[in-house]
């Protein structure tokens, strides 16, 4: 990795500017480091080539904890599975010792369980609008296929569910096959069938110390011509994932969309917007025009539940804002006239889950 970085660095021009595109109509340059001033920029020539960045941020709202939001993310909750230390679920070395606390997690993070989300929506829209160049995603619970964003446009850099195969021999493995042993009641980890080999079957997920796919960095140049970043819920602490935010153009506008504040957008058209995607994605939307594609964008996602799946149940996020909804009402109308109730509503809408 570390080459391939060192050699797109000597030979890229950096600081690359589109001179076919790029006019006083239509500056490359934000107007601002708001959504009011990207909306304007995505809507003219110049914005043509647009690349995201996705991590397990986006697909909370589905139902899917990410890795390390406290207390709801998925290494506060692998106690149960007893393991010496969270990262060990993915790591391949565990893995082949024990094999059970993944495809306990597996279970749970199945494809199909799941909806795709707003944001998963809007990746596809950039799509329709023919302006998504290439969705780089670290998850591997396949949302972006399913909300319809074509797979030749999307890198899994972490792989994905979508196939399994031996560790040992590579062996290919049957999808409906593992699925039947992943989700039986009793978990039955899946074993290559070839004669003489019986070794274990695993996703073809990346872990920790396997390497990406030799696409993720066949894609990387390509970088270069990006005219929009879009960074979604990622804690960009995953390298090399993380460092794809460094290899587009110095002038080509980056844009952070995530709970909290991560990586080093300090760059003169970065812009950071520090709240839920879902809500910053359909913001953006309304600004663009693209509302009501939006909600047909999303409404059709309602049939990538597998049959007989139900919708997800409500997330611990869900259940907070609910309950931080609720607690809104019942102040305000207290709150006529009341100043303490009203000091208590700023403190629950400070409480933003996490
Ligand atoms: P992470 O390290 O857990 O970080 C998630 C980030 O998303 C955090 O910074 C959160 O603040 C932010 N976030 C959480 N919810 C929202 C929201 N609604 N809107 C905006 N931001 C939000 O996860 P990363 O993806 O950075 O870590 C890389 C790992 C996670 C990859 O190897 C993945 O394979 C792995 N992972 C994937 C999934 C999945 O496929 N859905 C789930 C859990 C972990």
């Amino acid at each position: 990795m570390h080459s391939l970085y060192d050699w797109w660095k000597r030979t890229s021009r950096r600081s690359m500017v589109k001179p076919d595109c790029t006019t006083d109509e239509n500056p490359r340059i934000l107007e601002g480091n708001d959504l009011k001033a990207l909306a304007k920029y995505m809507k003219s020539d110049s914005c043509r080539n647009v690349f995201i960045m996705l991590g397990a941020g986006v697909s909370t709202s589905a139902g899917i904890p990410d890795f390390r939001s406290p207390g709801t993310g998925l290494y506060a909750n692998l106690a149960r599975l007893n393991l010496p230390f969270p990262e060990a679920v993915f790591e391949i070395g565990f893995f082949k010792r024990n094999p059970i606390p993944f495809y306990t997690l597996a279970k749970e993070l199945y494809p199909g369980h799941f909806r795709p989300t707003p944001t998963h929506s809007f990746i596809k829209l950039l799509h329709s609008h023919s302006m998504l160049h290439t969705c780089f995603t670290q998850n591997i619970d396949t949302l972006e296929r399913r909300a319809g964003v074509p797979a030749n446009k999307i890198i899994e850099a972490h792989g994905s569910f979508a196939t399994q195969r031996c560790i040992e021999c590579r062996t290919p493995f049957d999808a409906e096959k593992i699925k039947k042993a992943v989700l039986s009641e009793k978990l039955e980890v899946p074993r290559c069938e070839r004669k003489q080999c019986g070794g274990l079957v695993k996703p073809d997920i990346v872990f920790f110390g396997e390497a990406l796919p030799a696409q993720f960095h066949a894609s990387i140049p390509h970088l270069r011509d990006a005219d929009l970043l879009i960074v979604m819920g990622t804690s960009l602490t995953v390298h090399p994932f993380a460092s794809l935010v460094d290899f587009v153009p110095e002038d080509c506008p980056r844009v952070l969309i995530n709970l909290d504040s991560v990586g080093h957008f300090n760059r003169k058209h970065d812009v950071v917007i520090l709240r839920k995607c879902d809500e910053v994605v359909r913001e953006l939307c309304t600004k663009l025009g693209w509302e009501e594609e939006l909600d047909a964008a999303w409404e059709e996602t309602k049939d990538s539940l597998e049959v007989g799946e139900q919708e997800p149940e409500e997330t611990a996020e869900d259940e907070v804002d609910k309950i931080a909804k609720d607690l809104k009402q019942t102040l305000n109308v207290s709150e006529k006239g009341d100043e303490e109730a009203s000091d208590k509503d700023k403190a629950g809408d400070s409480a933003e889950p996490r």
